[in-house]
């Protein structure tokens, strides 16, 4: 691993899943409650507001009452001795709408799917953090008009700073995924970008996932166990 200088880091649901937060598509998921296209697509939330909401009311309540895991401290561990490295570069791109990687202290996240604690204005287009519910229509506090949604990106919308992420990923040494199902795009070809473009591959998921042939190499297990034996060999090589 010694020559290894720029990482870039995905990851999914799985890695909240042992904090107590569902995944979308594993048995128990939050799918299996709602359909997909029942709230996560713009054309829902169009046709059936309250329902939307409410469904996103409820996880921003319990995302709050979680807390980041080992895997999450081991990525923030990574992150910040590996910001003490000269020339050495990482980024975490996180899909999951939770904060918990910034909970366990990594500084370098984006969240391409946007973020749970925030809601965004569709009149005035400002985005302000958010803890509360949206259901009752607060006004949004830039622009005084009942227009929030939260700040999530559905299917069909384009998912967020996807030109930092590919100019990331052209840089990088080192992909890795963790906790993704590989269902759903664009996330799930970053693997097939990484090795177009000869950089090694990694995965770490409790099984097998969608993507896995594309990887050079896949460790299966929990991510609390997997994710902090793979910060420690990377730091120790
Ligand atoms: C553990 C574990 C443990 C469990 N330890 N692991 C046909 C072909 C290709 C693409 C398309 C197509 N038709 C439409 C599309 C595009 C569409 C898409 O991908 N659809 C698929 C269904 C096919 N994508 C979009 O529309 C995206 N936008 C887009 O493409 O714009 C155009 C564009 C063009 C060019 C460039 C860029 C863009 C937008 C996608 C938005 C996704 N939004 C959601 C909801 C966010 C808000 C919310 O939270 O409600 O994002 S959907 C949902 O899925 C959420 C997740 O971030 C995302 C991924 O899920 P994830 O994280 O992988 O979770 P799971 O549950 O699927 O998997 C968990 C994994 O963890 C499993 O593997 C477990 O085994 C594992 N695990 N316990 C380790 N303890």
């Amino acid at each position: 691993m010694a020559d290894i200088r720029n990482i870039v880091i995905l990851t999914g649901a799985g890695i909240s899943a042992e904090s107590g937060i569902d995944t979308f598509r594993d048995a128990g998921g939050l799918w299996e409650q709602h359909k997909v296209e029942d709230v996560a697509t713009p054309e829902a939330f169009e046709r059936d507001p309250d329902l939307v909401l409410r469904f996103y009311d409820k996880r921003r309540e319990a995302i709050q009452t979680k807390q980041p895991n080992t895997a999450h401290k081991a990525l923030a561990r990574l992150d910040e001795e590996w910001a003490r490295k000269p020339g050495h570069e990482l980024l975490i791109v996180t899909q999951n709408v939770d904060d918990l990687h910034e909970r366990a202290g990594a500084g370098r996240v984006l969240h391409m799917h946007g973020t749970h604690l925030n809601a965004w204005c569709t009149a005035c287009d400002v985005r302000t953090p958010w803890n509360g519910p949206l259901i009752e229509r607060p006004p949004c506090p830039a622009c005084g008009t009942s227009a929030l949604r939260p700040d999530v990106v559905w299917f069909g919308e384009m998912p967020y700073e996807m030109e930092r992420i590919y100019s990331a990923l052209r840089e990088a040494d080192l992909f890795v995924s963790i906790g993704t199902s590989g269902a759903v795009y664009p996330a799930a070809g970053f693997v097939q970008e990484a090795r177009s473009m000869r950089i090694r591959t990694l995965e770490l998921n409790l099984e097998a996932s969608m993507g896995s042939r594309w990887f050079h190499e896949s460790r299966h297990g929990p991510a609390t166990e997997v994710v902090p034996q793979w910060v420690e060999e990377i730091l120790g090589g």
